[in-house]
């Protein structure tokens, strides 16, 4: 039973796909008031309420117990302290009810984190439609939620394959040398990633060909070899006289303004850049082409990246920072001086002010970016995947996001952002599956091994035994860190293992992902999913239920050899690695189950059975008939 309560105005963010008639707010199920210009209502929770949803979002898959806010953030500390990730993903699932708020800009979601017994959400504005869900199990009412937003995203078969990524491979001979390490340590691989560094000078759209001299000619010849080269994109345009997309842009009035009706202008990575408005059909037509730059060339993937978007700084954010440090030029600093100074600085980047002075045009208005902020990414991602499923049809093209909001489900997946190579990320990744599942968003995963910080073989291989089945199982890390691709230590073997896991359960998960698009249902779930009237099960944190066969539980420690596993029914312990394949019968109840560095551990339902094929090097060489059932 959905409802739709519309108040105001709301901007049309295009999240939902299906028409629910508006009803009147006297059945809106909780109480609310409009103080101040923001829409704040409290959810009363009982004391053993769980509460799902948000998305991609810090902490646990239960959200009680911590403040959270809907604002798309560019931010590479992924601890327990904050509020907000990269998305914006407004749906909560509470008792018998989901609630979606349709709404681009900041929410704040305080679950049980000011009073215990109530979560209290508060809406930056009074335009808004909200959708409740009523339904009989949280199963049910994420299908419907499901079924109101459209049908997720699905990537080409290909992008179930093993992808290496680093920022960056610098040139040609360097992707090179990643493929035939690869080939030559006998792990399996289908995608190379071009971070920044292939671009002439940053600027998205362009090849530096002084280090990718025939980009066309690499990407043929990785062709042949079934390698796809995944090239990033960034939002911004450097603003450049002679740069085609900077100046058809700006001669077009197609980027973001200031209130004077100049364009909005920031540093990132490329220097001075204009934002371009993907808000507006017109400019994502546009920008959505500009993807034929590279699709000529034969690529066939993307990741859209900075796309919060993310702002280093903006002129006018420097100049008041410089001004405020000449003010105290000649003063003694004092504490209060010298830390007021240093966090004036700090905040340059990605600076409230900043959002609030970019101006979107909608209907021939100035909006101000602070109101729209949280369908940018989304946006973005909307522009490439509408052009994309036009151009080439569905299913084509792998493409995937850093920001996200509810509606940009339906043209591409997520990655979950610049993590660290810590081991509580493990675990991070694990609880937003579930939540990122519930809102739509079925192609995602972490970087393998973390992004930030120096990784260790351990840590990377069982991070990759948890990404064995994330739909997108990318290794990925940032500049200065220590090598991690999987041929980089000295046991290359435990690597090949492991990928080769993921490689025989590729037609069983591929076949998963796609009945979770089909029928609007969850690839992951919780075990309270499952299990509601089992005490253990509906706590457990660190183990999710795979498709109706498996459950997962990975090992998120260092220096151990197994973890402790609770079983809510009989099932088959099974350890894979390589073509090896190992069962036990376990009982229900809680086992420590020991699991080496080069196995991937699964568990299997009573009664259930999965497919395995051989491994192969590429997807491409899969035989995806020839399985055996375990
Ligand atoms: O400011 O392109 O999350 O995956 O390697 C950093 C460089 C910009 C952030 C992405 C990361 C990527 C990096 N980018």
């Amino acid at each position: 039973m959905i409802r739709k309560f519309t108040m105001g105005a709301p901007f049309p963010t295009g999240a939902v796909t299906g028409t629910v008639p508006a009803s009147g707010w006297d059945r809106f199920p909780y109480i609310y008031n409009t103080e101040d210009g923001k829409f704040v209502f409290t959810i009363p929770l009982e004391p053993d309420e769980i509460v799902y949803g948000l998305g991609e979002a810090p902490r646990g898959i239960n959200k009680r117990g911590w403040t959270y806010r809907s604002w798309c953030s560019d931010d590479p500390f992924h601890t327990e302290t904050k509020t907000a990730l990269y998305a914006a993903h407004n749906f909560l699932l509470v008792k018998d009810r989901g609630i979606f708020i349709d709404f681009p800009g900041e929410i704040v979601w305080d679950i049980g984190y000011t009073h215990t017994g109530e979560a209290a959400v508060t809406v930056s504005g009074t335009d808004l439609d909200i959708y409740t869900i009523e339904g009989e199990s949280p199963s049910s009412i994420v299908k419907e939620f499901r079924r109101l937003i459209g049908r997720s995203y699905i990537p080409p078969f290909w992008a179930m394959g093993c992808q290496q990524s680093r920022w960056s491979y610098p040139d040609a001979d360097t992707v090179r040398e990643v493929v035939r390490r690869y080939d030559e340590a006998g792990i399996p691989l289908d995608c190379v990633y071009l971070d920044i560094d292939y671009m002439e000078r940053f600027k998205s759209f362009t090849v530096n060909r002084e280090s990718f001299p025939d980009l066309e000619g690499l990407a043929a010849e990785l062709k042949e070899k079934n390698i796809r080269l995944i090239p990033i994109i960034d939002a911004a345009i450097k603003k450049e006289d002679g740069y085609d997309v900077y100046e058809e842009g700006k001669e077009k009035g197609y980027f973001l303004k200031k209130e004077d009706g100049s364009d909005f202008e920031g540093g990132v990575w490329p220097g001075i850049t204009c934002f371009p408005d993907f808000l507006r059909p017109e400019v994502r037509e546009w920008f959505g082409k500009k993807y034929r730059f590279l699709t000529d060339m034969g690529i066939e993937g993307f990741w859209n990246d900075m796309n919060e978007p993310a702002i280093f700084y903006s002129e006018e954010g420097v100049r008041k920072a410089l001004e405020e440090a000449a003010k105290l030029k000649d003063e003694n600093l004092d504490l209060g001086k010298f830390f007021h100074l240093k966090n004036v600085f700090a905040s340059l980047s990605n600076n409230p002010d900043d959002y609030a002075a970019m101006q979107h045009q909608v209907s021939g208005k100035l909006v101000s970016h602070a109101k729209l902020h949280n369908l940018y990414g989304a946006s973005m991602t909307r522009a490439a995947g509408e052009f994309f499923e036009k151009e080439f049809g569905r299913e084509k093209i792998l493409l995937f996001s850093r920001a996200s909001a509810i509606g940009s489900h339906r043209y591409g997946g997520i990655w979950f952002g610049d993590n660290m190579s810590w081991w509580s990320h493990i675990l991070l990744c694990l609880k937003m599956l579930v939540n990122v599942n519930i809102c739509g968003y079925l192609y995602c995963g972490a970087d393998l091994g973390g992004f930030n910080d120096n990784a260790t073989p351990d840590l990377v291989l069982r991070f990759l035994a948890l990404g064995v089945f994330t739909p997108l199982m990318r290794n990925h890390s940032a500049m200065g860190t220590r090598p991690q691709e999987c041929y980089s230590f000295e046991n290359t073997e435990d690597f090949r293992d492991v990928v080769q896991v993921r490689y025989r359960l590729i037609p069983y998960l591929y076949e998963t992902m796609r009945n979770a698009a089909e029928n609007d249902t969850m690839m992951f779930r919780p075990l309270s999913f499952d299990y509601p009237d089992d005490p253990i099960a509906r706590e457990c944190e660190t183990q999710l239920m795979l498709g109706d066969e498996c459950m997962i539980a990975p090992v998120y420690e260092q220096n151990v050899s197994g973890r402790t596993v609770y079983l809510p029914e009989d099932m088959t312990f099974v350890r894979l690695s390589g073509e090896r394949v190992l069962k036990e019968e376990l009982p229900k109840g809680l086992h420590y189950v020991r699991v080496a560095l080069n196995e991937v551990p699964l568990f299997l339902k009573k009664g259930k059975h999965i497919p395995l094929c051989r491994p192969a090097m590429r997807t491409e060489l899969l035989d995806t008939e020839d399985t055996e059932y375990i």
